[in-house]
């Protein structure tokens, strides 16, 4: 925190068109609250319940994740606030992941997983009771926000004894770290809370000299002038001391709790994004194996050579039609009035009218599987025949995850209109 904090001042410092820019999209308020944290839940009516509760919050599930071809046995979506305004309030996303048991080939630790996940209940009886209540009657009143949080703390608490006994734990890691991760707990402990950096490289370049090895490489797109989506480091999860059932004391351990470190750029239109998906997967095809530490170096030299490819300007970006804007009237602009028949292009141009980039809200598969990799160690690359089920992880959520393109589209449109409306006065 204190790293993130000091390197965001330096480049505001530095670099102030990054200050300007941040300061006009109102991201420079947010900037130091803003975070992500992770959770994994194992059953549909976890998730369902889940949902619900972050409802209460004004938090949707947005987009929908899949991470088996990377060898992670789950499927996520991320809660957050959708509309900007509401973003603005309350910049926080969980990125909720449900462990496909049916993935698990061992039909009588499938079992097993699912009698120990049958026997939970990761929710107070008071929190369940205030989501109803917010149900009923559209909303909490302060006394009752207040008490729904500290109830809702408790499902995200770190619990230091489990709920098996060693050997069964060690079953569960054997199959597979995440499951045991799970399965083995009371509850979803937040595994990590990301803050958002100005400048992930000069972070990951100063961790080791605050005692923290960064993994291999920097997850999602290379550096650039003009930052695209989302760029992730992340360091190794703690051992922490456990107390399984069969033992009075901590002798255990289990490691889940990570660090990690985030930069936000623009959000991708489809056409973006598609550009984005080719160029990696181009660079990773010819790396020929997952990015780790002996290949960091290649790996870092072929995304920069393919990304060459990526307009690097807020203008080529705007005119090719890859990355969302925001548009705000300018001084001039107002001042001046009166402007309602000209088009968009036109104001632009004048000066009337200026666009910035609107920042990527959410997620991007590959890199939540390096992420998830980095923290679970070699054991954990596995190979699942089956692949994405969007539609099962929607009935177990209970309802739709939201398209995060169409809610870019929906805040560019409004952004539109309202400076159209007021240059038109
Ligand atoms: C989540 C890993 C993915 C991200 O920011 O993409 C992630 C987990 O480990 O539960 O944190
Ligand atoms: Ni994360």
């Amino acid at each position: 925190m204190e790293l993130v904090g000091q390197t965001n001042r330096e480049v505001l410092a530095r670099q102030p068109d990054i200050a300007r820019q941040l300061d006009s999209t109102g991201e420079i308020q947010r900037l130091d609250m803003e975070r992500h944290g992770a959770i994994r839940v194992g059953t549909a009516t976890e998730l369902a319940t889940l949902a619900r509760l972050f409802a209460v919050m004004g938090m949707q599930p947005v987009g929908y994740y899949d991470l088996t071809p990377a060898g992670v046995p789950v499927h996520s979506t991320a809660f957050r606030a959708v509309h900007e305004e509401a973003l603005q309030i309350s910049p926080f996303r969980v990125f909720t992941s449900l462990l496909r048991l049916e993935l698990i080939e061992d039909a009588q630790l499938r079992a097993f997983a699912e009698s120990v996940l049958a026997k939970r209940s990761i929710f107070t009886s008071e929190a369940l009771r205030l989501i109803a209540q917010a149900e009923n009657a559209g909303g909490l009143n302060e006394r009752e926000a207040e008490a729904f949080v500290l109830q809702a703390l408790e499902t995200f608490r770190w619990h230091h004894s489990a709920t098996v006994t060693a050997a069964q734990y060690q079953t569960l890691s054997a199959q597979h770290r995440l499951i045991a991760d799970v399965v083995a707990f009371k509850g979803p402990h937040i595994n990590h809370l990301t803050p958002r950096t100005l400048d992930i490289d000069r972070v990951q370049e100063q961790m080791p000299a605050h005692g923290i090895t960064p993994k291999a490489i920097i997850e999602g797109p290379p550096r650039r002038q003009c930052p695209i989506l989302l760029r992730q480091t992340s360091f190794k999860a703690l051992d922490e001391p456990i107390a399984f059932t069969d033992q009075n004391q901590t002798r255990g351990s289990h490691s889940a709790r990570f660090g990690e470190i985030e930069q936000r750029g623009a959000a991708l239109t489809p056409k973006g994004r598609a550009l984005y998906d080719r160029l990696l997967n181009a660079a990773r095809d010819e790396l020929g194996d997952f990015p780790n530490e002996g290949n960091a170096a290649r790996y870092n030299a072929l995304m920069a050579q393919h990304f060459g490819e990526f307009p690097d300007s807020v203008e080529c970006m705007r005119e090719q039609g890859l990355a969302y804007f925001r548009y705000f009237a300018t001084e001039k602009g107002l001042t001046a009035g009166g402007l309602g028949q000209s088009s968009l292009e036109d104001l632009l141009r004048d000066g009337y009218v200026k666009a910035e980039p609107l920042v990527y809200e959410d997620f991007l598969p590959v890199s939540a599987a390096g992420i998830f990799q980095s923290n679970l160690g070699d054991a954990a690359q596995a190979h699942y025949g089956e692949h994405s089920n969007r539609q099962a992880f929607e009935q177990a959520l209970g309802r739709a995850t939201i398209d995060e393109l169409g809610l870019y589209a929906a805040t560019q449109q409004r952004s539109i209109d309202e400076c159209l409306t007021q240059l038109a006065r």
